[in-house]
């Protein structure tokens, strides 16, 4: 059978020709006017990028279009190979206004074309398991392709394979105090690993720009193999936990990295990182991540070197970093208004938060306008393991009662929750309290998207950025 890379070799040159064909035929259009408000505005709805493994989009396109070059929201594309419900140009017409933008990115997230819960039922399950194998989801976010069981078990065994790290980064994570938040040890590992790049070794050897892909794909299977021993070994070291034990071979990468956590023997929350790793890998390319990640990696800075980059932005509080700030709001307010507070004391609380000039962790986004997805997910997944715990149900309270505040003061274009309002209560459940750690599975789990974009850019001849 078929390799990911063998696959993926197959598919760039046509994919190469399709971006030729488009540039060629609509290189010199526009899809309309720059607003100040947007330069002002962090780029908000200014479709300037591409991003070929997700889109945060309406059905009716990603119904018909297989391959995707999106714009912050927009996506098209012109294969031939599937009959288009609007051509290229209809769609950059009608992408002309900023509200059709905003209408677009309604619906949430697609993985090339195929919304969360159609993965989950679409791609291969652990035996035994019933949410998808993040293996089976990179590779349908590099080819547009499910995979057959098989490929994905040989992806599972590619990557322990990988996953072992240098020992001189086991030393670096060692030395760290415990006191360094986990985000921080987390990029500096990352960026370590740069020290035996395969694509810094193959440029200072003068590879010819057509294979950068190969070495960049090498370095990015590398890299999501070996985060579970960087995030293990951080787990370990900051919260006492002993010695980080053997990846298992036969294994999943889920499994194994719930067991290097000290998880494994608990199925439940095996299946948990299933899921999790599954619906933070992607998320388009506006956010901070993946925007930095594709930046920092248009200079030609290795996978390694990109990623670092991404994390240092991941572990911003209005991106990543809300995992950990919802549970300590979460926390905060018990302490404040008790365990089992009315609704009226939980209104209190959040018109404090607002009029204390801080924003409710896990509400709002720049681009969803509506609750997000990969919210409902873990709500779908919290309501079939844990409907009776208490942290869950007061997630659930929330819900009932933030969104409308929101509305009132009046500020918020998203009164709505996103993914990381539900991903600490179900680690908490679970017994992974250390809410500071958060913000790693959600960086072991973006690195997938991240990656895609890195290969795609460097087959596809992707530009460095330079943006004035
Ligand atoms: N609580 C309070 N105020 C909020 C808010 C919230 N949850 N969400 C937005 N606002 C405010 C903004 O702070 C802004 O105020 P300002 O005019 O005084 O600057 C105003 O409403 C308009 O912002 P809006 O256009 O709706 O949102 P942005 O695109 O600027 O920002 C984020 C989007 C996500 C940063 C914003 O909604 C926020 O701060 N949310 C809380 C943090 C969070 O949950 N981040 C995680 C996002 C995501 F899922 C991820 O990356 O992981």
């Amino acid at each position: 059978h078929q390799t990911l890379k063998e696959r993926l070799a197959e598919l760039i040159p046509a994919e190469i020709e399709n971006v030729k064909a488009i540039r060629a035929e609509h290189g010199k259009k526009s899809f309309g006017p720059v607003l100040v408000d947007q330069v002002y505005g962090g780029m908000r709805g200014l479709p300037a990028l591409l991003w070929d493994g997700s889109v945060l989009d309406a059905g009716w396109c990603s119904l018909y279009f297989p391959t995707y070059f999106s714009f912050f929201g927009l996506s098209l594309s012109s294969s031939p190979h599937f009959p288009p419900a609007f051509d290229v140009m209809q769609l950059l017409t009608m992408s002309y206004s900023i509200e059709y933008l905003h209408l677009f990115s309604e619906e949430g997230i697609r993985f090339r074309g195929k919304t969360i819960p159609e993965c989950q039922e679409l791609l291969p399950k652990a035996p035994g398991g019933s949410e998808p194998l993040p293996e089976g989801l990179f590779w349908l976010l590099i080819t547009g392709e499910v995979p057959t069981a098989e490929q994905v078990t040989e992806l599972s065994k590619d990557w322990a394979a990988r996953a072992a790290i240098p020992e001189f980064v086991e030393e670096l994570l060692d030395r760290c105090p415990t006191t360094l938040h986990p985000m921080s040890q987390f990029s500096l590992a990352v960026t370590a690993l740069n020290h035996d790049s395969s694509f810094a070794k193959a440029y200072s050897e003068g590879v010819s720009k057509k294979e950068y892909w190969g070495p960049t794909f090498e370095d990015s299977m590398d890299l999501i193999a070996k985060l579970p021993n960087i995030a293990g070994r951080i787990f370990r070291n900051v919260y006492g936990k002993g010695k980080v034990p053997e990846i298992d071979p036969t294994k999943d990468y889920s499994w194994n990295l719930s067991h290097l956590l000290g998880f494994s023997d608990n199925h439940a929350f095996v299946e948990l990182m299933r899921l999790y790793i599954t619906i933070h890998s992607d998320h388009e390319g506006g956010n901070v991540s993946a925007h930095t990640g594709k930046l920092v990696g248009s200079a030609l800075a290795d996978p390694f070197l990109a990623y670092g980059a991404a994390l240092n932005g991941l572990a911003g509080p209005l991106h990543g970093l809300a995992n950990q700030e919802v549970l300590l709001w979460l926390r905060k307010m018990q302490d404040k208004i008790g365990k089992n507070a009315s609704d009226e004391a939980v209104k209190e609380y959040v018109w404090s938060t607002l009029k204390g000039g801080q924003v409710v962790p896990g509400y709002g986004h720049a681009v969803l306008r509506k609750t997000d997805p990969r919210y409902v997910a873990q709500r779908e997944f919290a309501l079939k393991h844990l409907p009776e715990d208490p942290l869950f149900k007061l997630v659930g309270q929330i819900y009932n009662i933030v969104p409308s505040i929101l509305l009132e003061a009046g500020k918020a274009k998203n009164p709505w929750p996103n993914v990381d309002a539900h991903s600490g209560v179900l680690l908490t459940y679970y017994g992974l309290d250390q809410m500071q750690y958060y913000t790693v599975l959600f960086g072991v789990s973006r690195a997938f998207g991240v990656a895609t974009q890195l290969i795609w850019d460097r087959a596809l001849g992707a530009r460095e950025y330079y943006l004035v």
